[in-house]
């Protein structure tokens, strides 16, 4: 009987599950189930539709059994550093509110009063990006107490998932390293860092690897949808299950995670905390089997994506690619300035900042994706420039995985930004990974080494 493996990858602008199993040597994925996802105003935040995108979880998982194509075991990643809090009967405490929203404004002095940047930087290899998660709970502490004092557990938003597909509240470690309260050197919360925040320790349970078993579905599921399985953790956060299908056996292999954000890195063995390291603002988040993602978060496709909800609507991200193709225009903005992150409209913050520091003014949908386009690379350029400094290693290529590898001409400007060969693809690195830590995990599988040879063989 064909085993298969079902990944549940839900990423900041779409959903999907993806049935991978392997056959004659390969890896073969199916996708059964796709939905749109974004954030939406509730109650004047910006917010995750929990409930939504729960429907989604159950209509992807019902079309599995309307194929006859049962899985041995489901696994969720997501996006990092959002959470939900929940109660001793397992209610959720307020909205689950998204990273771009702006109740952090002003958290960063709030934590400053705790602790240095530079200390919490020694402890968790985290830089401050103002979405992550420590920001958000101080929200929440100084304007929402009560869900604190009520709260029975902190559940990043995959550990939400399989809290409600099994009745089991249970942390990751990869997620979990997106809060920027996980030491990076015990790999554990650092619990010392939550007292001192006044956050309550309770909240943060054991966390366990990826590979970990949750549960089985809950009974009613089970009615629901005609079937049980088994539900594992995945590299919960969706970088991590990327990173586990680069395509590439060797040492010192550069990557970038293009999608609703842009993740260019390495991994490593051991975090970089230091001072260097700090100032060019890299990240050391966790990864499978205890690796770290030393990469710098940029703003990535996301200002492509507002754009074109905005006025390309009709336009397919392939056209938006060949129209951008045919322009000169040469301005270029900092991706990664906070004017980026969640401004009412893109297109008016583009043309402002290109107006702001004397540039062409992109008109057209065409000049406003080369101008986004064209930064993009020019920001991977900079960072290569970083990375090589911080490493002393020079990285001859550039594998490029997730959706963004399709955008090919985001692809060549890559190339003629960072004079490097781009090798793109997989473009469901992410639903691969999730199926990877499955198919270990039930040993179908050795290795994570046998796992990318896999990819390797079967996607490009
Ligand atoms: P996420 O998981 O963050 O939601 P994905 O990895 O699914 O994102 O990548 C989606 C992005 O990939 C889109 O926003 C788009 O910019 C880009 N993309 C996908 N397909 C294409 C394509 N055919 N041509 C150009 N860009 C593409
Ligand atoms: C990409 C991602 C990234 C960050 C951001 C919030 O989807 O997970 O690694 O954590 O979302």
């Amino acid at each position: 009987m064909q085993k298969y493996y079902l990944a549940i990858d839900i990423g900041a602008s779409s959903g999907r599950h993806v049935l991978g199993s392997i056959q004659e040597g390969q890896i073969c994925l199916e996708e059964v189930y796709r939905f749109e996802n974004s954030m939406k105003k509730i109650d004047g935040a910006l917010c995750w539709d929990t409930e939504q995108i729960f429907g989604h979880i159950l209509a992807g998982m019902k079309r599995c059994s309307e194929l006859g194509k049962i899985p041995v075991s489901v696994s969720v990643d997501t996006w990092g550093v959002d959470f939900v809090l929940i109660d001793n009967t397992g209610n959720k405490l307020g909205q689950a509110v998204g990273y771009r929203d702006q109740r952090t404004d002003g958290m960063d002095e709030v934590v400053n009063r705790y602790i240095t940047p530079a200390e919490l930087y020694e402890r968790t290899g985290i830089p401050k990006q103002m979405y992550n998660t420590i920001y958000q709970l101080m929200a929440v502490k100084i304007r929402h107490t009560e869900y604190l004092e009520k709260a029975d557990a902190m559940l990043m938003t995959p550990d939400y998932y399989h809290y409600l597909l099994t009745g089991k509240a249970m942390q990751e470690y990869t997620i979990a390293t997106t809060t920027q309260l996980v030491n990076a050197r015990t790999r554990n919360w650092d619990y010392e860092l939550i007292e001192r925040l006044g956050l309550p320790s309770h909240i943060f349970r054991p966390i366990q690897k990826p590979g970990t078993y949750v549960g089985n579905l809950k009974p009613e599921l089970q009615t629901l949808l005609g079937f049980d399985c088994q539900v594992i953790m995945p590299a919960s956060h969706d970088t991590a299950s990327a990173v586990m299908a680069v395509p590439s056996t060797t040492k010192d292999t550069l990557y970038i995670s293009s999608g609703t954000w842009s993740l260019m890195g390495i991994e490593v063995s051991e975090p970089n905390t230091s001072k260097e390291s700090s100032r060019a603002g890299f990240t050391n988040e966790g990864g499978y089997n205890d690796s770290f993602r030393y990469i710098k978060n940029i703003m990535g496709l996301w200002m492509i994506q507002s754009v074109k909800k905005e006025i390309g609507d009709g336009y397919s991200f392939e056209e938006i690619c060949h129209m951008a193709e045919k322009e000169e225009i040469t301005s270029l903005v900092d991706c990664n300035d906070n004017c980026f992150m969640a401004p009412d409209s893109m297109v008016e913050a583009v043309k402002t900042y290109c107006r702001l520091t004397n540039q062409q003014v992109p008109e057209t949908l065409g000049e406003l994706a080369a101008v986004i386009y064209n930064s993009l690379a020019k920001c991977y350029a900079d960072t290569i420039t970083e990375i090589e400094a911080l490493t002393g290693t020079q990285y001859e290529t550039i594998h490029i995985i997730g959706g963004g590898s399709k955008a090919s001409f985001l692809n060549s400007l890559t190339e003629k930004y960072t004079s490097r060969k781009v090798l793109p693809g997989p473009a469901e690195a992410t639903a691969i990974g999730n199926i990877l830590a499955q198919m270990i995990e039930s040993k179908e599988i050795p290795s994570l080494l046998e796992g990318r040879k896999y990819v390797k063989k079967s996607f490009t």
